[in-house]
């Protein structure tokens, strides 16, 4: 039987949350990279993989499928993957799915947009950070923090229940974005720092690989876009 293989850059965070459950899982995979800055994605023949044209994507002998959720459901329901992951009984699959539903307007678009516009707009593209855009999002990011710890982290250690889910996973993955923007998620949130300790050193050591290069970046640019005053 062919591996299955994943289309991924990285520096995304949903592509991170597929490597990172594929590597601790075992998964026979190989790691096709599609490298956004140089606009990889736009080819014809990645269109073929991800119609969309955006990653992560797998091919799984021929089946194709896109968006992290539905691969994340998708490889959690294949033989041998711990049922912790995405629980087959229904209250807590349930529990799992009302974070997936949650985090694509929260967690998802408020961290990666604060990145965007204080980051990597200003880098890619050359442009004046937007500072009211800045604002706006870092904002709306700090009251998805807040629900963090007073509404999913209320009273147990993981997002869905008592063990680690896909949802701990991708949620981990987006809040490590705003630190290349040089902001510290951590700060005065114990509740959440808890939380994350206990997901990456569930994931350890795969969870410090796939971060690799958020790292680097978080290195090398102190937070601040190449060029920008702030
Ligand atoms: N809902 C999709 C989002 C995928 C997505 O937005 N990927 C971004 C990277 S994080 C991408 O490929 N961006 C390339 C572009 O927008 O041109 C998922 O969760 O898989």
């Amino acid at each position: 039987m062919l591996k299955m293989k994943l289309y991924v850059d990285l520096m995304s965070q949903p592509s991170r949350a597929v490597y990172i459950f594929m590597k601790n899982n075992n998964f026979p995979f190989e790691t096709k990279r599609i490298d956004l800055a140089k606009g990889e994605h736009r080819t014809e023949e990645y269109a073929q993989i991800n119609p969309f044209q955006l990653v992560p994507a797998i091919d799984d002998n021929g089946f194709k499928l896109t968006e992290s959720v539905a691969i994340l459901r998708y490889l959690s329901r294949k033989p041998n993957v711990p049922d912790h992951w995405y629980p087959k009984e229904l209250q807590a699959q349930a529990k799992v799915d009302e974070y997936l539903e949650w985090q694509h307007l929260n967690t998802r678009l408020n961290c990666a947009m604060f990145f965007q516009h204080k980051f990597l707009r200003p880098k890619m593209f050359g442009v004046e950070v937007n500072q009211k855009k800045v604002d706006e999002f870092q904002s709306r990011m700090e009251t998805t923090l807040e629900q963090f710890e007073t509404i999913w982290l209320k009273d147990k250690p993981f997002l869905a229940g008592s063990e680690i889910t896909i949802a701990d996973l991708l949620a981990a993955c987006e809040l490590e974005q705003p630190s290349m923007a040089g902001y510290d998620i951590l700060e005065g949130r114990p509740i959440l720092a808890a939380w994350y300790k206990r997901v990456k050193d569930a994931l350890q050591p795969h969870y410090d690989e796939g971060h690799k290069v958020v790292d680097i970046v978080r290195k090398k640019f102190g937070g601040r876009a190449p060029g920008s005053k702030l």
